[in-house]
C-alpha cells in the first residue's frame, strides 16, 4: 500500500515526547498460525469453582501472579490513567472474612433479590449462595476501579474507567490461564464489603473478585458452549 499523504500522527508536535515503537513484523503464515494457536489456548479457559486445597510450592504464587498483574497493568486505558489496583489476598483469615461477607450477600441474592428470570439464566451454571472456593483457592485477586484520582491532594477525573479496567482484567485472565492457573470471575453483589475489608481509599470501587489456583482433582465444569464465530462476527 502506498504511504498515505495525510499524516496519521504528528510526532513532531513541540510538546510531544515520543519513543520508537518496538514491533515485530511476522510473515503472514506465522501470523495466522499464532492467531489460531492463541484462539485454541484461550478456548480452553473455563471458569472454575472447585479449587485444589493442595499447598503450592513456596514462592510460586508470587512468581506467577506478579508478572500476570504486571501484564494486566500494561493494558491501554483512558488517557493512560491506569485506573486500577490489584489486591492479592492469601491470608486465610482475610479469605474467610471475604467468604462470609460474600455469602451473606449471595444468600440474599439467591433467596429473593434476584428475579426469577435471572435465576433461570444462572441455572445452567449450577451456582448457589455457598462460596467455599473463596477460602479454598490459594489466592484471591480483588480488582479495584479508581473512579477518580488524586494528584498532590487534588481530586481529578478519570476517563472510561469501566472500559479500561475491563480490558486490564481481560489481559489478567488470559495471562493467568497462559501461565497455568485456573480462575473464576466472581461478582458478589453488592461488593462494597471488599473495599471495607481491604481498607481501600474512597476513590477505589470493587470491580471483580478473581479466585486463582489449581483446579481440584476431578474438577468438573458446566457443559455450556460458546457462540460460533458466525454468530458473533460480521465482515462488511
Ligand atoms: N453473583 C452470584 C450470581 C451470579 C451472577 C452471574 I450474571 C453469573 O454469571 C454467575 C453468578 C454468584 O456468584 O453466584
Amino acid at each position: 500500500m502506498p504511504e498515505s499523504p495525510e499524516p496519521q500522527f504528528r510526532p513532531d508536535q513541540a510538546s510531544l515526547r515520543t519513543v520508537p515503537l518496538i514491533f515485530e513484523r511476522r510473515d503472514p503464515t506465522a501470523m495466522a498460525a499464532r492467531a489460531d494457536a492463541f484462539r485454541a489456548e484461550l478456548a480452553r479457559r473455563r471458569s472454575v469453582r472447585e479449587f485444589s486445597p493442595e499447598p503450592l510450592p513456596e514462592g510460586l504464587l508470587r512468581a506467577v501472579l506478579d508478572p500476570c498483574i504486571a501484564a494486566a497493568g500494561s493494558a491501554p486505558s483512558g488517557a493512560n490513567q491506569q485506573p486500577w489496583t490489584f489486591v492479592v489476598v492469601t491470608d486465610p483469615a482475610l479469605k474467610r472474612a471475604i467468604r462470609l461477607a460474600a455469602e451473606e450477600e449471595e444468600r440474599a441474592f439467591y433467596s429473593g433479590r434476584a428475579s426469577e428470570e435471572w435465576l433461570a439464566a444462572l441455572a445452567p451454571l449450577g451456582t448457589d449462595w455457598s462460596k467455599p472456593f473463596l477460602e479454598v483457592a490459594p489466592a484471591l485477586i480483588v480488582v479495584f476501579r479508581q473512579a477518580y484520582g488524586w494528584n498532590a491532594g487534588v481530586k481529578h477525573d478519570h476517563y472510561y474507567t469501566q472500559e479500561s479496567v475491563g480490558i486490564a482484567v481481560g489481559f489478567l485472565l488470559a495471562a493467568l490461564h497462559h501461565a497455568g492457573l485456573a480462575t473464576l470471575t466472581h461478582t458478589p453483589s453488592p461488593m462494597k464489603f471488599l473495599a471495607t475489608l481491604l481498607a481501600r481509599p474512597e476513590n477505589e470501587k470493587p470491580y471483580v473478585l478473581i479466585p486463582v489456583g489449581l483446579p481440584a482433582a476431578g474438577c468438573r465444569v458446566p457443559d455450556i458452549g460458546r457462540k460460533s464465530l458466525d454468530e458473533i462476527r460480521s465482515w462488511r
